[in-house]
């Protein structure tokens, strides 16, 4: 730093223009400035390189949330074993996260005599990830049920670890896990036992990874309608696909699954979601030949680079159906629940990644005469999404924690109807927070966090993803009403009883108080917004802003009653939890009030949009 301070006197203090003003009579002086300049240029950095250590250990939250809520012999072995991890992810897996980016995966469509191959050629530290993963349970856990209902706690624990720094691969294994959930939700019939077997292994040489696909040429939303595939029953019971898949993620997968129409004699098919079945295939057969397969191209995406997302032909591709014809949607919702969760931890993690290397950074760059860290608007910035990260975490922990009571048959049916309700809540509002996280943290770089070679517009490209798939923000929105109405309102006088009854237990905590308040008051909202709305289009304009409204108030009421009440919180749980209560918990009852889901409201929403007057 010593040598920076005298680059800043006596290189940069002069400008251009001056230094052409000063004269003959300067030249010697210049001469011998520049160069200093150049010598230093190998000697030193100009900036500290921001780091992370053991992502684990540095992770208070983390570890408190562990140590609040484990049983201690559950505790002790988890505690270990992250320990180990959080090394290895650092030493070992770190690099070639770093070399799956650089050296994204490339498609051969042909060999060099003209054979049609369609081979997508991964990197060697790509396939290196698919054998830790295996090594480490990274799904296996979840399914063997080691710790019971803490299993599945435990596997997003390491999930969110590995996350960061997986070079992509936490997609495959988000599908990997959807995968096998569908096959232990059918209970694992005779057919699927093989494939089960492999998803959960801890074998990296038996292994596999599955794909999950669902997006069609007419887009990946509205699946009822965009589904073309068609499947033709072989004598032998097996079915033959025949369709074009548009987007599907990692596509050196082993196996997949999909939707498709069944077509009846006269080879017509059922329209529309009642139409749809969910399918089993193998992506290639023993020796490595595409199972009727043909690969298009390779999507050229913003992000998520190191992964190869392709389109598909399938021209007759060999599948066994597994669900019962007409019911592939609800089928294939198990794995999408799954995903969504995914998609939350990779959420978390990007932010806490994000935000980790910003704080080091504080300690290290000077400007102004002083470490960033001591620039109090430069530190309320990172504050405040540490308070957003918090929150998301602890929202996550919520969730895969009721996941893993009703994986162990020990969750009532509330609290099935709260997972149901919270998982589409959770990966919109998450989403959302962690792009607007990984562009703030990206500022706290200032110029270097617009560099390639940092690494950071890496974590901002992955992130902005996260809000995109497996279901848009104004999709999910959907799916929150959709959960209502499947409950008949039971999910949501769940939810309000769920949080009613936290608060009181928060009430005896004197510092949480205006916390308190706050969150009842936005309940109430709530409730009379919920008695007020009128027609099925006002809800459905509603619905972005409730979701996030029952996002704010749960993890408020998250953040509120399991960290901040607990005996040995700390002054900054208690303050993370207030600061969280002091945004708009409830903006939707705010919007309604504002006449922003009205029919006039629409009108002027398109009017707007168009310019039309
Ligand atoms: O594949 C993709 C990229 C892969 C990359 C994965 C990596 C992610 C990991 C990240 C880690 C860092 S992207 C493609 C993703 N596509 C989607 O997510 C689809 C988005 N669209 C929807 O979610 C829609 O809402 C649909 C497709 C579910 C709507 O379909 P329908 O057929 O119009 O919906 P219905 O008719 O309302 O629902 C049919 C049945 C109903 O059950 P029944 O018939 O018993 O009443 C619903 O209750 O399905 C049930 N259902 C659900 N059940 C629908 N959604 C759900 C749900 N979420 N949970 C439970």
């Amino acid at each position: 730093w010593d040598r920076c301070q005298m680059l800043s006197v006596k290189g940069i203090k002069s400008t251009v223009g001056q230094e052409q003003q000063a004269g003959v009579k300067d030249k010697p002086v210049l001469e011998d400035r520049e160069m200093h300049l150049a010598r230093r240029e190998t000697e030193a950095l100009f900036q500290e390189q921001p780091e992370t250590g053991n992502q684990y250990l540095e992770d208070t939250l983390l570890r408190n949330y562990l140590k609040t809520h484990l049983p201690p012999k559950v505790l002790e072995e988890v505690h270990q074993d992250l320990e180990r991890f959080g090394n290895r992810l650092l030493t070992k897996i770190q690099p070639l996260s770093w070399e799956c980016e650089l050296n994204p995966p490339v498609f051969q469509q042909h060999d060099a005599w003209g054979r049609r191959v369609d081979h997508i050629h991964t990197c060697s530290a790509w396939r290196r990830m698919k054998e830790i993963s295996a090594e480490e349970g990274l799904i296996a856990e979840a399914y063997e049920k080691r710790y019971s209902n803490w299993s599945r706690l435990y596997q997003a624990v390491k999930l969110y670890l590995f996350s960061s720094s997986s070079g992509g691969f936490s997609c495959p294994l988000a599908m990997t896990d959807g995968a096998a959930k569908v096959i232990e939700s059918l209970g694992i019939p005779g057919s699927l036992k093989n494939a089960f077997d492999h998803l959960t292994s801890r074998d990296p040489k038996k292994f596999w990874t599955s794909g999950q696909w669902m997006t069609e040429r007419r887009g990946g939303s509205d699946v009822a309608n965009g589904t073309e595939t068609v499947a033709r029953k072989q004598p032998d019971g097996t079915y033959r696909l025949y369709g074009f898949k548009w987007f599907t993620s990692a596509a050196d997968s082993d196996m997949a699954l999909t939707l498709a129409r069944i077509a009846d004699a006269e080879g017509q098919c059922t329209q529309g979601s009642r139409g749809l079945s969910l399918f089993f295939l193998r992506v290639r057969d023993e020796e490595g030949n595409l199972n009727s397969i043909q690969v298009q191209r390779l999507k050229d995406k913003l992000g998520t680079r190191q992964m190869a997302t392709a389109e598909l032909w399938l021209q007759g591709a060999t599948a066994e159906l597994i669900s019962a014809e007409g019911r592939g949607v609800a089928a294939i919702s198990n794995m999408l629940n799954i995903t969504r969760i995914h998609n939350v931890i990779g959420a978390v993690a990007s932010m806490r990644r994000m935000i980790s290397l910003s704080r080091d950074y504080a300690r290290k760059r000077v400007a102004f005469g002083k470490l960033l860290k001591d620039h109090p608007l430069h530190m309320q910035t990172i504050a405040r999404m540490e308070v957003q990260v918090r929150g998301a975490f602890l929202l996550l922990m919520e969730i895969v924690h009721l996941l893993g009571l009703a994986e162990t048959n020990l969750a009532s049916e509330q609290e099935q109807l709260l997972l149901r309700l919270l998982i589409p809540v959770a990966k919109l509002y998450t989403g959302k927070q962690a792009s607007a996280v990984a562009v703030e943290a990206m500022e706290s770089f200032g110029g270097q966090g617009y560099m390639e070679d940092t690494g950071l517009p890496v974590i901002l490209r992955d992130t902005l993803v996260l809000s995109i798939w497996e279901g848009t923000t104004n999709i999910l929105s959907l799916d929150v009403l959709r959960s209502l109405a499947k409950s008949q309102g039971q999910v949501m006088a769940v939810f309000l009883s769920t949080v009613q009854k936290k608060l009181e237990l928060a009430a005896g905590t004197e510092e949480l108080s205006p916390a308190v308040q706050r969150t009842r008051e936005a309940i109430g909202s709530l409730q009379q917004f919920m008695t007020a709305t009128g027609s099925e289009q006002e809800l459905e304009m509603a619905a972005r802003d409730f979701s996030y409204s029952l996002a704010r108030i749960y993890t408020g009421r998250a953040l509120l009653m399991e960290h901040a009440a607990r005996p040995d919180a700390s002054p900054t749980d208690i303050c993370a939890a207030l600061r969280w209560c002091n945004q708009e918990l409830c903006p939707v009852a705010v919007e309604s009030g504002r006449g922003s889901y009205g029919g006039g409201a629409a009108l002027q929403d398109s009017a707007l949009v168009f310019g039309t007057s």
